[in-house]
């Protein structure tokens, strides 16, 4: 085991370098150079201070004009712009779960949409008191698909998922105020609040962000996550690899990029489909491989142990190998750069959603309906691609690492139940992981997720703060970009336990997994939240009580955003390494960083110092761990 060693973001900085002496070649550009001519960033947008929501303006503050003209000050102009970019991230998710209720409604016992766990939909039903017995599982499908979307415009009352939260949680986001009514709702609400001439009271505006937030991490986005569940199954524990090197030269490469598991699903599916083999084949190739980019890498990697080639910043790398035959995208964080930088190359870049429409793209409208023949045809037009190869500009790097993935709630509690071997809990609670927290054999967890950022050196926070957070028995579950940092790195390997503090070490060899797990998506942060409420009712504390913590260090999006508004409103304290834009109003800063605790049991804390990041998280923990006597 003595010879395990991540891949340092030093080896993958060698290898972009290398890549972009190809793109070099072909006159391509990439976000390394733009970067350049984009810095510095202006002033008043990094502060948040600059207002065009109305054509008065555009207003910027300064300390000679310290008002807009309608006269808002900074606070209520910072304040806004926060809740719009919240509210921006909230319906980006939402909608992404709206897709998914629409992709379950067109679920049929003959395919190509089939509900793949049906117990996990009966359980949802209960919990939503609809009557499952007798009923066929498509019926149910289909009634529970136009239930969830109704509660995109609900007319009364609260998201339903919200009754999983324990009750004094609960109690909480009433008493703020903060419970999600309909989705879109607070979506719209948020729209309308920051309209010219409605609030400018940071207070408030912050407590729309936090519900708008809300709406998205236990409205949107967890139907996104369970439904998902239904139609392509719930991850289970499944080894996959990562990094560039997973393309295969002599294959044809498909790689998907987006979010939303319905396109990718298909393109996996029709992947592997003898037929379409043999046409790779035909067309002079071996196979053929499909990778994947971002979270919908993440989608299929957890499900189908699809390999992942990259996250965000190396989105353009896959391209500039010079092997890759069709980059496939359905919506989010995908490069309008990919349109251009494809055209150097051979590369289709084929966009299927009209929510995410660029130029320099083939547009294959993907739909329920007809996703088995949108997705064959993909799949086609890629090997037929393959044959217009350069070879002259063909580099894919000899690097990847084996990753362990797909530790969905419901896979750690079976997995972690094998732990604490007095009492193997047949009911499947989320005791034996309490138990490794209260005797200290864990000190606590780390909740890493988020984006990269060209604003930090790529992977480097992901990695650095991992490594340390394991060396201190802390484990860490993540998603998104954050965990397809870590597979690159080779956090995902199993001889990463390694690394570890002894008990966590122990931890990872009894319970055969790696120090770092994979909970999928963005979307799937949800899931978090769910354990999280499982944590606090079987120990019995409230949900800010345990010592658990959450961290975006290399954030970008708004989505991002969301997703902190609505960790903070859980009740778990959470971690930025990048700046939200509210350093313009001490108000607002405040509010974020202390206000909300108040309403919440847990702020916001924005640091931009690596070493002091990974020390205040280590701080918190172990703050809380003192003030429960553990
Ligand atoms: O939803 S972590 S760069 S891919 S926004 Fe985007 Fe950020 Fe990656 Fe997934 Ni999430
Ligand atoms: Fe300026 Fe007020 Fe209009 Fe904003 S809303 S652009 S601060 S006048």
């Amino acid at each position: 085991m003595g010879d395990f060693k991540l891949t340092t973001y030093e080896e993958n900085e060698a290898i972009t370098n290398r890549l972009l002496e190809t793109g070099a070649k072909v006159g391509a550009d990439a976000w390394q150079f733009r970067v350049k001519n984009q810095t510095p960033h202006c002033k008043f947008g990094e502060q948040g201070v600059c207002c065009r929501i109305c054509s008065m303006g555009p207003c910027r503050i300064t300390p000679k004009a310290p008002r807009g003209i309608c006269g808002c000050d900074a606070h209520g102009i910072v304040g806004r712009n926060f809740l719009r970019f919240t509210a921006g991230g909230a319906a980006t998710h939402s909608d992404h779960g709206r897709e998914i209720c629409n992709t379950l409604y067109h679920a049929k016992p003959e395919g190509p949409y089939k509900v793949k766990d049906p117990e996990k939909l009966i359980r949802i039903a209960k919990e939503w008191d609809v009557e499952t017995e007798g009923k066929d599982i498509y019926d149910l499908a289909h009634e529970m698909a136009v239930l969830a979307m109704g509660e995109y415009g609900k007319v009364f009352g609260y998201q339903r998922w919200l009754k999983r939260a324990p009750q004094h949680t609960q109690e909480l986001w009433e008493k703020a105020e903060i419970a999600p009514r309909a989705i879109d709702r607070e979506v719209s609400c948020a729209m309308h609040m920051t309209h010219m001439g409605n609030t400018s009271k940071p207070e408030a505006l912050v407590r729309q962000a936090l519900r708008s937030g809300m709406s998205d991490g236990w409205g949107g986005s967890m139907a996104g996550t369970e439904f998902s569940d239904v139609l392509f199954g719930t991850p289970k524990p499944i080894d996959t690899e990562a990094n560039l090197g997973v393309m295969v030269a002599e294959n044809v490469n498909i790689v998907v990029h987006g979010h939303d598991p319905s396109l990718s699903e298909m393109i996996c599916e029709y992947a592997d489909d003898p037929e379409m083999i043999a046409y790779a084949k035909s067309m002079g190739a071996k196979g053929i491989t499909v990778s994947g980019v971002c979270c919908t890498s993440n989608e299929v990697a957890m499900r189908r142990g699809i390999p992942m080639a990259g996250n965000f910043l190396q989105q353009e790398n896959v391209v500039l190998t010079g092997a890759c035959e069709a980059i496939v995208v359905d919506v989010q964080c995908i490069f309008p750069a990919l349109g251009p930088l494809s055209k150097c190359f051979h590369t289709k870049f084929i966009t299927t959603s009209p929510i995410c429409q660029m130029p320099d793209s083939d547009f294959i409208r993907f739909e329920a309906d007809t996703a088995a023949e949108n997705a064959k045809s993909i799949v086609k037009a890629a090997c037929e691609n393959f044959k217009n190869r350069k070879p002259e500009l063909v580099y894919i790097p000899d690097v990847k690492h084996k990753a362990t993935v797909g530790y969905s709630v419901e896979a750690i509690v079976k997995t972690l139940d094998g732990v604490t071997n007095s009492q193997v809990d047949e009911t499947g609670t989320t005791k034996p992981l309490l138990e490794c927290i209260t005797s200290g054999v864990i000190r606590g967890a780390v909740a890493m997720v988020g984006c990269n950022n060209p604003k930090v050196r790529s992977d480097l926070y992901h990695i650095e703060l991992m490594k340390k957070l394991i060396a201190n028995d802390i484990v860490i579950i993540a998603s998104g970009c954050s965990a397809q940092a870590a597979a690159k790195a080779g956090l995902m390997d199993k001889a990463a336990k390694d690394l570890c503090g002894a008990g966590l070490k122990r931890v990872c060899e009894l319970a055969d997994i790696p120090p770092v797990l994979h909970m999928g998506s963005c979307v799937d942060i949800s899931r978090m939240m769910i354990l999280a409420s499982e944590l606090a009712k079987d120990s019995g504390l409230n949900i800010s009580q345990l010592p658990v913590v959450g961290c975006a260090p290399e954030w970008m999006s708004e989505k991002a955003v969301s997703i902190g508004n609505y960790v903070v409103a859980t009740g778990i304290d959470t971690f930025l390494g990048v700046d939200p834009y509210v350093s313009g109003s001490d108000q607002v800063a405040g509010w974020l960083t202390e206000g909300v605790r108040d309403w919440v049991e847990a702020a916001y804390t924005v640091e931009l110092d690596l070493e002091k990041l990974g020390d205040m998280m280590i701080e918190r923990i172990e703050e809380k761990r003192a003030a429960i006597g553990i």
